[in-house]
């Protein structure tokens, strides 16, 4: 039986606050468990809400991160898909692959371990986290936030050694879920027409998906003009900001761009004006709208219903419709053989002293991805 490790992580006391740098303790992993050194993660706009206080689900105090990449320290009894020393991403979207969600065929997501993941603990009910007497919470299954972490078997993969973890931990969330949802949720077709709301992270790994799949058209829509480059640099074939449109909405611009609208959009933006606006650009008959962003909390979507009895469909994606642990290494591949790039996400770095800074990095325009050196 392995000893409990003291560390440093960044912890969340309460919503609102800034992170605060501590010595916390994690316990050895627990039957179906594995215990992970955490070497880099990124950060993502979920750990930001989170803290904020908007999320009305958030708990405190806790150790957040989700895209994160690491090196399996020790594993619980029953584990035998990783072992130590292997190169790991924690999954926030589990793979049990017994449950009947993993045996559907139609779903990545997981039943295995959401409901004590939604709580911010491990599937027996408790925290292997401790920091001044008290207990952390975990978060998304993942917590890498902290130098050692403990997850569910069903929570992480293991990657070939060759991918560099400060490029393969943002396979963790943003890039997967923009890449796999034009890959896989939306399974765009060689000459098919794109438009992507939003060039964050997420969009712009749309923007690669539509282009693998050889689009014939990826348009690339951002209010923020500095994306432009950005989209073209990833291979969008055209870029608009909705701002600067002239007497014409958006909708009303890309129906005409496209002789009647799209056959795929993608909202990665998280608002659900722009969501409605991506539902409306879709083809008559066939076009596909892919719902990507989180909206606020409470926040609800609507059109008119004869836009869908007119043959439109809205669908939504998580993770890209990506089974981790069965899918994640043909990321890794794709990764490797340079299909997907990854390197040009990271335009920020820190380390985990200064993991405020990457927040405030975050929050500006100009980051797409900042990595924690942990
Ligand atoms: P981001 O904030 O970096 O990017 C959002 C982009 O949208 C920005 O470039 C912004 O300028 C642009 N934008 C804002 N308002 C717009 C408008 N009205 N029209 C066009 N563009 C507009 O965020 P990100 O990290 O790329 O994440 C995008 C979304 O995806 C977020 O909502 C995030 O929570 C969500 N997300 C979903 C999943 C999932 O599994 N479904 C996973 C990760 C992230
Ligand atoms: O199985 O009900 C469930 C929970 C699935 C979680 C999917 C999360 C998708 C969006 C999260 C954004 C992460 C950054
Ligand atoms: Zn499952």
């Amino acid at each position: 039986v392995g000893k409990t490790i003291t560390c440093q992580a960044a912890v969340a006391w309460e919503a609102g606050k800034p992170l605060s740098l501590e010595e916390i303790t994690v316990d050895p992993p627990q039957k179906d468990e594995v215990r992970i050194k955490v070497l880099y993660t990124a950060l993502c706009h979920t750990d930001i809400f989170t803290l904020s206080g908007d999320d009305p689900e958030g708990a405190f105090p806790v150790v957040l991160g989700h895209e994160g990449g690491g090196v399996v320290e020790s594993i619980g009894e029953g584990v035998t898909d990783v072992k130590v020393g292997d190169h790991v991403v924690p999954l926030y979207t589990a793979e049990c692959r017994q449950c009947k969600f993993c045996t559907s065929g139609k779903t990545n997501l997981c039943g295995a371990v959401r409901a004590t993941q939604g709580k911010g603990v491990m599937p027996d009910g408790t925290s292997r986290f401790k920091c001044k007497g008290k207990e952390l919470l975990h978060f998304m299954g993942c917590s890498t936030f902290s130098q050692y972490t403990v997850v569910s078997k069903h929570s992480v993969v293991a990657i070939t050694e060759k991918a560099p973890l400060d490029k393969a931990c943002l396979l963790g969330c943003g890039l997967t879920t923009g890449y796999g949802a034009a890959t896989k949720t939306a399974n765009v077709q060689a000459g098919e027409t794109t438009a992507i709301f939003g060039l964050g992270a997420v969009g712009l790994a749309v923007v690669q998906g539509a282009v693998a799949r050889k689009a014939s058209r990826v348009i690339a829509i951002d209010t923020n003009d500095g994306k432009e480059s950005w989209a073209r640099k990833m291979g969008a074939t055209d870029f608009i900001n909705p701002m600067k449109l002239e007497g014409q909405s958006i909708v009303e611009k890309l129906i005409e761009m496209t002789d009647g609208g799209l056959d795929h959009t993608f909202d990665c933006t998280g608002n659900v004006n722009v969501m409605r606006q991506a539902l409306e650009a879709c083809h008559k008959g066939w076009g596909v709208s892919t719902i990507i962003g989180v909206a606020a909390a409470g926040k609800e979507i609507s059109t008119r219903p004869f836009q869908l009895v007119t043959g439109r469909k809205w669908q939504g994606s998580a993770f890209g419709g990506v089974k981790g642990r069965s899918e994640l290494p043909g990321l890794v591949d794709d990764y490797l053989a340079g299909k997907l790039s990854i390197d040009d996400y990271i335009t920020h770095n820190t380390t985990l002293s200064e993991i405020s800074k990457g927040f405030e990095y975050m929050k500006s325009g100009e980051c797409l991805r900042c990595v924690v050196d942990m």
